[in-house]
């Protein structure tokens, strides 16, 4: 059962897709403090309580003994010590003596303290203006489902959009592309997609493609599709203030950016150096912007990656003239001062944070407005719905251009809605072995707030990848829907076929392409349920204590059980096995060993050249024979892995892959012989 209160009116988030009449009075479980501005919301917890959720966010997948806040954040270095990451995902559930669900659908900053004031105590806080929504009844897994129905389907992508995809910052003309291509074809390694960064641009410009980097795109774009190869392209959210580029003299004729008090348009640097921002809270606008995808549509492109949507800000105008012309002065003049007997510490540190303050700076964010469909309001008011809408933008964009196609399409920062529209990548992780481990604990948080196409950087962004990293990471990767190995400018190189064992990176791929019609039937079975593809062993054994405490496995579909190797140098790992299983151990689709497991601790080794899974009794796996891409795996002779006594049926999803239509009749009973 879902009970809603509202707490002020706000601007329509589109979050949820029901309408609930606000009850009279107070939630349950929580006590109100109601001040002037800030409104608080506090839960006593007892020792065993846990708690879940919040999607994309820092730390374990028990949220308790850490504050988080949601306020989407452009920062690049993911360390315990953050509170926020790109996403606002506010949704949570308590599990323990009294299991509840809580919601809370604001467009604005909320702060959450799980245990981190006072270990014994859950409380939230944030500014009048929003609906919170109790859901209760029934387990975990029941209340997801419930405030699924509540927040509406999850973003069914292409099918393609299940196979691999390779990515780096720093691809930057058409032969960079080829070579890719190359370098996996002759490796004979699959892969679907290629993605471009932001270097394809001219001069970092949306919606334009660089004719002197990329002289015949729309003949690089057919030729890639004809060795079965999508190019997918970056957006970013800033556009270039520039004459005579006619995104932006549109949006300025019409007014489509966001504005300053006066009335001006806010002029942010960002990649583009001087640019606005499309006010995507204004529908008119936001149609427009949409419409801007279609000159890259038309050209054959039938993916995007939206990034910079917190909206990231490198600085704005107002406050880097301010500092160029209040503090340089000053700073130069002290320096000039001070230079023979040496520059004091607290000048150079006096300038560096004034330096710092020009990032992200939340007074900016309370400096520029919307117009929310005839509503004016300030940004800071409205900041975490920003990527959201960028998204949305594109996603009913493409519903116009071609009613009946799915289109690839995720952002960087979002909010719950967004879920409806695209997926999210994690943003900008890095190659550290703690960011595998960050990677799957995100997955079941990610999945309860109703995103299913997520996925990280394999490999990690930023830094230097090592080749075990990498194996070891792709390792988990194979499950994951959105698998895409993808590296920031100046890092080492790691495309797969750079490395030494590029036999095993071909193996691995294989497998996650033999694994496609189980991903995918399991992913849309997800979605068009409200279930969750990865779930946490506590969610499903629900009383086994050890299960409660399993934060490096998942449950991953109905059949299987994961649990990757995240240390360098280990040559495997203790897994808790919360029942009888059956451990697979493949090198490749064709080589495999199985053995049964009973409940308990087991030491599993496994070496770097393995993929290690494990199925649940009475479930099986289909697996694909090998192809060049999604498209092309054989799927009609598949070969079963099961755990089973009996005949069994498995339902898998036979449809075109493209169109949207009637998909959840498209599943095909299949028996399997035990
Ligand atoms: O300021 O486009 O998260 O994936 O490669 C960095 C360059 C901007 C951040 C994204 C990352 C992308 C990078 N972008």
């Amino acid at each position: 059962m879902i009970k809603k209160y509202s707490f002020g009116r706000h601007i329509p988030s589109y979050a949820t897709v029901k309408e609930i009449a606000a009850e009279k009075g107070l939630p349950g479980y929580f006590r109100t403090e109601e001040a002037p501005e800030k409104i608080c919301f506090s839960f006593r917890m007892e020792k065993e309580d846990a708690v879940f959720g919040l999607g994309e966010q820092t730390r374990g997948i028990n949220k308790r003994g850490w504050s988080y806040t949601s306020r989407n954040t452009d920062d690049n270095v993911h360390t315990e010590n953050k509170t926020s990451l790109y996403g606002a995902h506010n949704f949570f559930v308590v599990s323990g003596k009294r299991t509840f669900g809580a919601f809370f659908d604001c467009p604005g900053e909320i702060a959450f303290d799980i245990g981190y004031t006072d270990t014994e105590v859950l409380s939230v806080s944030l500014s009048r203006g929003f609906d919170l929504y109790i859901v209760d009844g029934g387990g975990i897994l029941e209340i997801v489902k419930e405030f699924r129905g509540l927040i509406g389907q999850s973003y069914i992508p292409p099918k393609w959009a299940f196979g691999f995809g390779q990515s780096r910052w720093g691809y930057t003309c058409e032969e960079d592309i080829r070579q890719v291509a190359e370098g996996y074809r002759r490796e004979g390694m699959s892969l679907d997609c290629i993605y471009l960064d932001i270097d394809y641009m001219e001069g970092f410009k949306d919606f334009t493609v660089s004719r002197e980097r990329f002289p015949e795109f729309e003949r690089l774009v057919s030729d890639m599709k004809s060795e079965g190869i999508r190019l997918v392209l970056i957006i970013d959210a800033a556009v270039k203030v520039e004459k005579g580029y006619s995104v932006y003299e549109e949006g300025i004729k019409n007014g489509y950016f966001c504005k300053d008090e006066e009335g001006n348009p806010y002029v942010v640097g960002v990649w583009p150096g001087d640019s606005v921002l499309p006010d995507v809270l204004n529908t008119e606008a936001r149609e427009w912007f949409g419409g801007k995808y279609r000159t890259l549509l038309d050209m054959g492109i039938e993916g995007f990656w939206n990034d910079m949507n917190e909206p990231a800000i490198f600085y704005s105008k107002k406050r880097f003239s301010g500092f160029m012309e209040n503090f340089m002065p000053e700073f130069a003049e002290e320096y000039f001062r001070t230079k023979e007997n040496g520059l004091p510490i607290e000048t150079y540190n006096h300038f560096k944070d004034r330096v710092k303050e020009l990032e992200n700076n939340a007074e900016d964010y309370a400096e520029f407005y919307h117009d929310a469909d005839g509503t004016t309001v300030s940004h800071a008011e409205v900041h975490n719905l920003y990527g959201y809408h960028m998204t949305k933008a594109a996603a009913e964009y493409f519903r116009t251009y071609n009613p009946d196609k799915r289109y690839l399409l995720f952002s960087r920062s979002s909010s719950i809605g967004m879920h409806r529209y695209g997926g999210v990548w994690t943003g900008d992780n890095a190659s550290w072995w703690t960011h595998i481990l960050l990677n799957l604990k995100q997955l079941p948080s990610l999945n309860m707030c109703g995103f299913l196409y997520v996925g990280a950087d394999l490999g990690g962004f930023m830094y230097n990848v090592t080749e075990d990293l990498l194996l070891r990471w792709f390792a988990l990767g194979i499950f994951v829907p959105l698998m895409r190995n993808h590296s920031a400018l100046g890092t080492r190189a790691q495309e797969c076929y750079r490395f030494k064992n590029k036999e095993t990176f071909k193996n691995f791929l294989d497998i996650r392409y033999g694994l496609i019609p189980y991903l995918y039937s399991e992913y849309v079975r997800c979605a068009l349920n409200g279930d969750m593809l990865f779930k946490p062993l506590s969610f499903v054994y629900t009383e086994d204590e050890r299960a409660k405490a399993t934060e490096d496995q998942l449950l991953f579909g109905e059949s299987l059980m994961i649990a990757p190797v995240y240390e360098q140098n280990a040559i495997g790992r203790y897994v808790y096995l919360p029942e009888r299983m059956k451990l697979v151990r493949m090198t490749s689709t064709e080589h495999y060993t199985e053995e049964i497991l009973e409940r308990g601790d087991w030491f599993i080794p496994v070496a770097l050249d393995e993929i290690v899974f494990f199925i649940r009794e009475g479930k099986v796996l289909p697996l694909a024979g090998p192809g060049r891409n999604a498209d092309e795996i054989d799927e009609d002779n598949l070969r079963w892995v099961k755990f089973i006594e009996q005949d069994t049926v498995y339902r898998i999803l036979r449809d075109d892959g493209y169109s949207l239509k009637d998909i959840g009749e498209k599943f095909v009973a299949i028996t399997v012989k035990k």
